[in-house]
């Protein structure tokens, strides 16, 4: 744990026109943190705006407040106190990433381990599972915050996206009492759960199905992997959630130890994305490439096309697991 959300809360209680945002490739969690503490803090008093980084998904539509989003352009004119940063570093806010650093006081809120906290106020907690966890602790229990319907409904999401539905090892007791609570106060966990993972669009699932039929394995069987090519995506955009829905293919695998997501970004650009089970870490092969995140969820961006970077991440991960391994022999 890194800072302190007693410093947080002082801080955000000192400014009065607040920006909220978040990473690139905006995810359940990050959104649902960002509309869930923008409310809580318009019902303090505060004037708060949520921008994206980037564009929202039409199937983000269900959550209460997302229609008051803005997606950062050039020319959005940028007058606040200070920046509340969620689910990130503010490296990671694209477009943003600029504002954020031009003097202006940061407020960093995050559950990724590989963030070593910055700003004017920063909390870092890799214990919980999502920044909605966090969120929640900080708006009910130093304003005393009521949960509304639209408030557990935007925390649920964000809770139930980090954790594959409360399935995934980051899920705690912690998670699923905060959980229940948001369901006491309105959030309907089999209507979120059906626009989070049964509410795609046709040329979603059908980007799955190209991207499925790359599957590969390591011939010990532990390492599984998917790539998609910019030729597979089209003209369609790439969104965050694409990530999640096709990285769970090779991770289903039973012997696979670490499922890999090769995505051509540009003919010499290449994003891997990790998750791993047993004790293997992912933000460690992520950061021997210059990424990060979490221990069983990680990822980075490498300037190299697409082939040479997928040869160069699997030697890699051969050799980390092979070494992780020790003399015990691979289960098979
Ligand atoms: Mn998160």
């Amino acid at each position: 744990m890194r800072g302190s959300l007693d410093d947080v809360a002082r801080a955000i209680d000192s400014y009065e026109r607040l920006l909220i945002t978040w990473h690139v490739d905006p995810d359940p969690d990050s959104v649902g943190s960002g509309l869930a503490l923008q409310m809580a803090l318009e019902g303090i008093g505060k004037q708060v705006v949520s921008i994206s980084p980037d564009p929202l998904a039409n199937w983000y539509d269900f959550l209460p407040g997302v229609g008051r989003c803005q997606a950062f352009h050039a020319d959005l004119k940028l007058d606040f106190d200070a920046a509340i940063v969620l689910d990130c570093e503010p490296e990671r806010c694209g477009g943003l990433s600029s504002y954020l650093k031009s003097g202006l006081p940061v407020i960093n809120i995050d559950h990724h381990g590989s963030n070593p906290g910055s700003g004017k106020a920063f909390y870092v907690n890799p214990e919980a599972a999502a920044t909605g966890e966090i969120i929640h602790e900080l708006i009910t229990a130093y304003w005393k915050v009521q949960l509304t319907e639209a408030i557990s409904t935007n925390l649920f999401a964000s809770l139930s996206g980090d954790t594959g539905t409360f399935r995934y090892s980051n899920t705690t007791g912690k998670t699923l009492k905060i959980a229940g609570e948001l369901v006491q106060h309105g959030a309907n966990p089999a209507e979120i759960a059906m626009y989070l993972y049964e509410n795609r669009s046709y040329q979603a699932v059908n980007l799955m199905r190209l991207a499925l039929d790359t599957l590969e394995i390591s011939s010990d069987g532990e390492i599984g992997w998917i790539t998609v090519t910019r030729e597979m995506l089209g003209e369609d955009p790439w969104i965050g959630q694409h990530s999640e829905d096709i990285i769970r293919f090779p991770r289903m695998i039973k012997s696979v130890k670490l499922a890999v997501l090769f995505r051509e970004i540009e003919s010499e650009k290449t994003k891997a994305s990790f998750r791993s089970r047993d004790d293997i870490d992912a933000s460690y092969i992520a950061s021997l490439f210059g990424g990060g995140g979490h221990a069983r969820a990680a990822g980075c961006t490498i300037d190299s096309p697409l082939v040479e970077a997928k040869a160069e991440v699997l030697s890699t991960a051969a050799k980390m697991l092979s070494t992780q391994r020790g003399s015990e022999s691979p289960p098979i």
